[in-house]
């Protein structure tokens, strides 16, 4: 049932609109109850308002830690109007009702984000009171409105204008559970930050970001399969260059899989220092190429699997041009991944409606963490952002130059390949890509069978592998396919016959000391 709006109490931070929305109150007759700084700013702007410390007879104290902690206020705010036992304690303690809360809280997020901020600066930040008042008035929503959102505004001054002065019970409970989803967040926040580090303010190492807290970015319209549903959660400030910070320029809505998949593509091409291009498919790249140019780049990237890029998920990490953009045109392609575009790219892709468009900032050293969902729990890891730093040659052969870089581009990608992964490669561009097969050998068949399929040639080609060769078998493999030169991380027990099956074969072998496994 609609309340009529009779007393208003309003303390906030964010003082956006609130001038406004009192005048409006005003005009319904409403009194207005107001903290220090907000009373302030209203009465500058002609509003007639009682404060608070005025109307509970305690003064504001100790800093403002304690300016509405008071039965006048929350009793005001939570009293049952329709149980004779509250409005009888309201009346003999001269409690009078409060119908309308409008609060946002100390801006902690804001403080915390500052450079160098102190940890009493922080803890000064937590606000009490505006949670208390939050949370009271959402409990009560049978009579009293909360509102701690100032896009909020116009639209209650919209409902009691309409109104004459009440708000419906409809929206009295949608803005109560957005209130408690707002102090949820600020005490998530909170408990974050303070988690984060020690008593003297000191960063811990991990879990930096574990309770982060998200928000949801979009319903999607089903899940991995069409009978599961499913949701975009982000957040709340993703960082600039992660997947979530992306600005969809055109296309049809994103699916899950789409997300999913552009993520791999993405982490996969913002890894290179050179214009590169990764297509992936059921999140594995089924081709990638570095080149002088994004245009070559996506020819060749495209070329290691055409049958398999159908359809696929295409990241770039330099700008796309009007040229690449006509060759993608050319393939059926379900998202495009970029920091930027030209206009000429922009126009080819406007005249092929589907395809989603996305733009994301490239940044390194994003020190992510990952999580995975298992049944009852939680895995939480930073991300494998380590790259190739340690490389030693242990066969008697050395890789000439073209074969080092080949190797160092192979181990790049075979990171983004799910295990285990075995990757041929040669001048910068991806011939066969094995994955996520339970045996290493038999990925390795498989990324020499895509090759000839493919019309590529493995001999002098180079292979990686994301982890060491438990056997020689692997190996042999590798080198009857025509591959000239190995990297992988070493360590094997077996390392030893696994090296002189190298030099068997007459082959280089790199060993980097950092495994790779990706599921
Ligand atoms: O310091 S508090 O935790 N103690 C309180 O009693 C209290 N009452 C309101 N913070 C309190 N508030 C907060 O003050 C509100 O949530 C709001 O963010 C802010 C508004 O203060 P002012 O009107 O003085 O700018």
């Amino acid at each position: 049932s609609a309340v009529k709006i009779r007393r208003a109490l309003l303390s906030v931070s964010d003082k956006s609109g609130i001038v406004e929305l009192a005048k409006t109150l005003l005009t319904h007759g409403v009194q207005i109850l107001s903290t220090g700084g907000t009373a302030k700013l209203l009465q500058l702007n002609g509003v007639v308002v009682t404060e608070v410390g005025d109307y509970t007879g305690f003064p504001e104290m100790m800093d403002g830690r304690v300016k509405t902690l008071h039965p006048k206020v929350h009793g005001g705010i939570l009293a049952r109007r329709d149980l004779p036992e509250h409005t009888d304690a309201m009346s003999k303690h001269d409690i009078p009702p409060i119908d309308l809360v409008v609060v946002n809280l100390y801006p902690f997020a804001q403080t915390v984000a500052k450079k160098g901020v102190s940890m009493e600066d922080a803890i000064e930040n937590i606000d009490i009171g505006g949670p208390a008042m939050v949370r009271a008035a959402a409990k009560n929503h049978a009579f009293v409105t909360v509102v701690t959102d100032p896009a909020d505004y116009a639209g209650i001054i919209k409902s009691m204008k309409a109104n004459g002065g009440a708000l419906e019970m409809a929206d009295r409970y949608a803005f109560a559970a957005k209130a408690f989803s707002h102090t949820a967040e600020y005490d998530g926040m909170i408990s974050n930050w303070l988690t984060a580090r020690d008593d003297k303010g000191t960063a811990r190492d991990f879990p930096d970001r574990f309770n982060v807290s998200m928000k949801l970015a979009q319903e999607l319209r089903y899940g991995e399969n069409p009978h599961q549903k499913a949701a975009f959660y982000v957040e709340r400030d993703p960082p600039k260059g992660t997947l979530a910070s992306f600005k969809q320029l055109q296309g049809k809505e994103l699916s899950y899989n789409n997300i999913a998949d552009s993520d791999a593509a993405w982490e996969c091409v913002r890894t290179f220092d050179v214009p590169a291009c990764v297509i992936v498919k059921h999140a594995n790249p089924c081709g990638v190429a570095v080149a002088e140019s994004s245009a070559q780049a996506y020819q060749r990237a495209f070329l290691t699997d055409p049958t398999s890029a159908f359809g696929g998920i295409i990241a770039f990490n330099r700008e796309v041009d009007g040229t690449t953009a006509e060759a993608i045109s050319k393939q059926f392609a379900e998202v495009v991944l970029a920091p930027s575009y030209d206009a000429a790219a922009l126009e080819v892709f406007a005249a092929k409606k589907n395809v989603r468009v996305l733009s994301i900032e490239v940044a390194k050293n994003l020190n992510k963490v990952e999580m995975k969902r298992v049944g009852g729990g939680l895995l939480v890891q930073t991300a494998d952002d380590f790259d190739v730093s340690e490389l030693r040659i242990v066969s008697k052969r050395d890789p000439s130059k073209q074969e080092m870089n080949d190797l160092i581009f192979a181990f790049r990608v075979a990171k983004f390949v799910k295990s285990n992964a075995i990757v041929f490669c040669s001048g910068g561009m991806t011939l066969g890509v094995g994955a996520g097969q339970m045996s290493r050998v038999d990925s390795t068949r498989i990324a020499s069978i895509k090759a000839k399929n493919n019309g590529l040639s493995l001999k002098g080609s180079v292979a990686a592998s994301d982890a060491f060769f438990p056997f020689r078998d692997g190996l042999d493999v590798i080198a009857a396919a025509g591959a000239k030169a190995v990297i992988q991380p070493g360590g094997s027990m077996r390392d030893k016959e696994v090296i002189a099956a190298a030099d068997e074969h007459g082959m280089a072998m790199v060993i980097t000391g950092m495994r790779h496994f990706r599921h």
